[in-house]
């Protein structure tokens, strides 16, 4: 089949996500939903819907490749492609409408859950509270900034978040709306846990268990707050959630350049030394109290049931793409 060039706009985004221009799980997703609704506008291949759509599916290919671990790109690109594929448009005129509309839904859909997120989020949290967040999650900047427009009386620690001191960003944003908010180095985190009453983080990608994958540091957090009987809460959109994982899939942990810690330099002069840069970790369903989401406030081990209702199909579809005989057994 013929394979139509990629717009530029569209290897921009994808380079924009790899290079975390645009990062943030939700960003992510929704930056990735917009390349696919542009991708689908700038088609410039024969009237043909299959063609169109192997052409849309090696754009999302291209998207997919940019980072590995939040689910929320996958889950935003199956929501568009999926859908794509099963409602079989009978023309090229109805195939780009579709791809333009399940875009924007999905785009709107997301904005719409963060702001769910602050409001069922920010119900938990109390005047006098004082809160500690890690890296810049979006959601979980709605659960404070809500907690603040109620005119809570609420402290927040940010922690930098090295190497790429996405904490700054977060600290920058609590100020701009007013709140009292104070920057700590990512290893005060145990000591400062003393002054703090709530935790509240993002997800990248939480598993069918309740295992939450967020910025390097969260499972310190996480067990520090554990020490000091702080809760932990994590704000995350339902997709975040993996279908994946349900049948055991494990979740990529991106590596990333060693140059984001030490310079070319350092490098060079230490060329014995190996630096390593996990990107994300893994903290247990056991270190966390609940997670909310658009639907509600969950317990981790309710992860499971988020998947099944929202994803019960795609997770069937996706076993049977990964074991074929073991899925037409089942049907
Ligand atoms: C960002 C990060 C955030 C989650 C949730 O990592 O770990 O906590 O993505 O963010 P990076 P949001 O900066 O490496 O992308 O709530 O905005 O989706």
């Amino acid at each position: 089949m013929v394979k139509i060039k990629c717009p530029v706009e569209v290897l921009q985004i994808a380079n924009d996500i790899k290079t975390m221009k645009i990062r943030g799980a939700g960003r992510i997703a929704r930056a990735a939903a917009k390349a696919l609704k542009i991708a689908a506008e700038k088609y410039e291949g024969p009237d043909d819907v299959e063609v169109f759509i192997a052409y849309i599916d090696h754009a999302a290919k291209i998207l997919l490749e940019t980072r590995p671990t939040a689910v929320s790109l996958p889950n935003a690109i199956m929501y568009v492609t999926t859908r794509l594929r099963r409602k079989r448009p009978i023309n090229m005129a109805e195939a780009k409408a579709l791809v333009a509309k399940l875009s924007n839904e999905f785009i709107k859909y997301s904005l719409t859950a963060t702001e769910k997120i602050g409001i069922i989020g920010s119900r938990r949290i109390l005047s006098g509270d004082v809160v500690l967040t890690h890296c810049n999650s979006t959601a979980a900047l709605s659960v404070i900034i809500h907690a603040h427009k109620q005119e809570k009386d609420i402290k927040v620690y940010a922690t930098e978040t090295r190497p790429k001191f996405q904490g700054h960003i977060t600290a920058r944003i609590l100020l701009s709306e007013g709140i009292d908010v104070t920057l700590i180095p990512d290893s005060a985190v145990r000591y400062i846990m003393k002054k703090v009453n709530k935790v509240i983080v993002g997800a990248d990608t939480v598993a069918a268990n309740g295992a939450v994958v967020n910025k390097i540091g969260t499972s310190n957090i996480a067990l520090a707050a554990h020490e000091a009987r702080v809760r932990v809460f994590v704000a995350a959109e339902t997709y975040k959630f993996s279908p994946a994982t349900v049948i055991g899939e494990l979740v990529e942990i991106e590596e990333r350049d060693p140059r984001e810690m030490v310079d070319e330099k350092y490098l060079k002069e230490n060329s014995n030394v190996t630096v390593r840069n996990p990107a994300f970790d893994i903290t247990p369903p056991e270190y966390i109290d609940a997670i909310i989401t658009e639907e509600g406030l969950i317990p981790p081990q309710a992860a499971y049931l988020i998947l099944i209702e929202k994803f019960g199909w795609i997770i069937q579809d996706y076993f049977i793409s990964k074991y074929p005989s073991r899925g037409e057994d089942e049907e």
